[in-house]
């Protein structure tokens, strides 16, 4: 029987959510329900698409990402995972961790009383996940599909000994102009610039932030919601998050973008990227037994 039949039969729910391959063997969930579509990845637990009824896309999706076993996918939420960023000790273990680089296991799927439909896809150690990574751990990504887009990244020490991890919720949205879009929620936190010489300490002033040159922007200890409004495309996207003291603004701009391969060169005009982060002063540190979960709550207001 073939992995997609089998998983048809043990996870599939008919009209609702349906298991597709790609041409190059991904495996994808695809969801509809009277809320929305979605689509998800099992190769980094990536989120793909969300779409309420009646609007565009919440999410962007490079049109040149890589679909290869070994690369990230551009777009969408990858999973960074189980570091956020460069390894911090060797440079050779790949950016963001191995959580996006990995296929995960479907272990859940079902509808709540609300219509709403969810899954839960995980990632446990393994000899694989040990050359990079010594701990052993569980992690799942529990995503709801509603009106809102639900997305959780719960990650328990199944080790004798205490680890520390950091991640991120990496997600990019779908905007009409970089130019034409502003930011709020982040009024009054502080933020490092990752493009600056560090270390180095801003406050966020003003309550709209506007992006036009590139931007990595670390905020510190906010858990606020942010919210994208984007009057050209008539809607203000609301982004929520709970366990992540860290949100981080991305926005590569021309220069860098046209240096990533897998992003058109003009790919940074639509997309900008407010991520729920556990890193620098936010890192997690499980002692055995102990879990943390990191979420986002994604959806138009
Ligand atoms: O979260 C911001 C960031 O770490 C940037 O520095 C930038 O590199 C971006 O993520 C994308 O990283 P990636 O490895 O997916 O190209």
């Amino acid at each position: 029987m073939s992995d997609i039949k089998k998983l048809s039969e043990q996870f599939g729910i008919e009209g609702e959510l349906i298991f597709t391959k790609s041409e190059n063997g991904f495996v994808f969930l695809d969801f509809r329900n009277k809320f929305a579509t979605a689509s998800i990845c099992l190769y980094g637990a990536h989120v793909t698409s969300y779409r309420p009824n009646n609007s565009r896309d919440i999410l962007w999706m490079s049109p040149d990402s890589n679909f290869e076993v070994g690369k990230p996918i551009r777009g969408g939420i990858p999973v960074c995972f189980p570091w956020f960023g460069p390894h911090k000790s060797d440079p050779k273990k790949p950016q963001h961790g191995f959580g996006r680089l990995v296929v995960w296991e479907v272990v859940e799927t079902g509808t709540k009383l609300g219509g709403e439909t969810f899954v839960n896809l995980r990632l446990c150690s393994s000899e694989e996940t040990k050359i990079y990574f010594p701990n052993d751990f569980c992690a799942t990504i529990a995503v709801v599909v509603g009106a809102k887009l639900e997305i959780s990244l719960r990650v328990i020490n199944q080790s004798n000994e205490v680890f520390d991890y950091t991640c991120a919720l990496h997600s990019y949205y779908n905007i009409s102009d970089i130019e034409n879009v502003k930011i709020s929620g982040l009024q009054g936190a502080h933020y490092h610039s990752q493009l600056l010489d560090e270390p180095n300490d801003f406050v966020q002033e003003s309550a709209k932030i506007e992006i036009h040159k590139a931007e990595t922007r670390h905020f510190h200890n906010t858990e606020s919601t942010c919210y994208i409004e984007d009057p050209n495309f008539g809607r203000n996207i609301q982004v929520a998050k709970a366990g992540s003291k860290i949100t981080t603004v991305w926005n590569p701009w021309s220069e860098t973008c046209a240096q990533i391969n897998d992003l058109p060169d003009d790919g940074y005009k639509t997309f900008v990227c407010i991520e729920a982060v556990n890193a620098f002063d936010d890192v997690i540190s499980l002692q055995p037994g102990e879990l943390h979960t990191t979420s986002a709550m994604i959806g138009l207001i």
